[in-house]
């Protein structure tokens, strides 16, 4: 039996948030689809890990300052196809009344202004392309509101607005954008960060709860919009378990 090869040139993706969770299965997604994927997150020690499983490109970078972000790019080389614009994150959970202001300001930085930062970054590689790719990885948060997730929903809000605003402007260009905005997703972080390193709080999210998604069912989604033809955009994908039929309606199972 003969295995036919891709005789295009590797092409790249780049995946920001590559640590862990639906950035890190994004990375794995997209190798095993072959890719060169360039891995960028703030902890060094574990993109490099990645890196070595799958072949890629290690880059520690917080989105957040512009430096790290030019060295991200640089790292990335000048032609990308595929952008994951997915690091984010929720701080806190009080009700505006009482919300900390300094953690609003840092989820808009990541959920946010990380974004722009590496999207102006990397569009000249895009470009370059001449077919890429960017998918901004936003929430259901940023669909509806919640109670105690007043900072966190109006960042995604913005992540979303950011997406559409974008594609408007490019539209003219060989660079289709995207969203994919999931709901409850069970990873080991998220919930454990938003609620400061309280393990019980973290775990009651998904208590009952039977399947919420894992990080490998929104990486599949992502790759599937990053490797459509040329000429299809998909502009969103809103994706929950089967037990959330909305925000607010989660089924739980009776705990033992
Ligand atoms: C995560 C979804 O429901 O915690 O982005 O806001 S939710």
């Amino acid at each position: 039996m003969s295995v036919e090869t891709d005789p295009r040139p590797r092409r790249t993706a780049v995946v920001t948030g590559a640590s862990s969770g639906i950035g890190a299965a994004t990375a794995r997604t997209l190798a095993a689809s072959g890719f060169r994927v360039v891995c960028a997150a703030r902890r060094a020690d574990r993109v490099a890990a990645l890196a070595e499983e799958i072949d890629g490109v290690a880059v520690a970078c917080d989105v957040t300052d512009a430096d790290q972000v030019a060295g991200l790019a640089a790292a990335a080389g000048e032609v990308v196809h595929v952008l994951v614009n997915n690091a984010g994150g929720a701080f806190g959970s009080d009700a505006v009344e009482h919300a900390d202001a300094e953690q609003w300001k840092a989820m808009y930085d990541v959920n946010v202004i990380g974004l722009l930062r590496v999207t102006q970054a990397l569009l000249p590689a895009l470009r370059a392309s001449g077919d890429a790719v960017i998918v901004n990885v936003g929430s259901t948060a940023g669909r509806v509101a919640y109670e105690g997730g007043g900072g966190y929903t109006a960042a995604k809000h913005g992540t979303k607005v950011v997406t559409e605003t974008l594609r408007l402007e490019l539209v003219a260009e060989p660079i289709r954008i995207s969203e994919i905005a999931p709901g409850m997703v069970h990873t080991p972080e998220f919930s454990l960060v938003r609620f400061g390193g309280d393990q019980e709080k973290a775990d009651q999210v998904y208590a009952g709860v039977r399947d919420p998604l894992v990080a490998e069912d929104v990486a599949d989604a992502i790759v599937w919009v990053a490797t459509r033809p040329s000429h299809v955009n998909i502009d969103q994908v809103v994706m929950r378990p089967r037990a959330q039929a909305a925000q607010h309606k989660v089924h739980r199972e009776p705990q033992g």
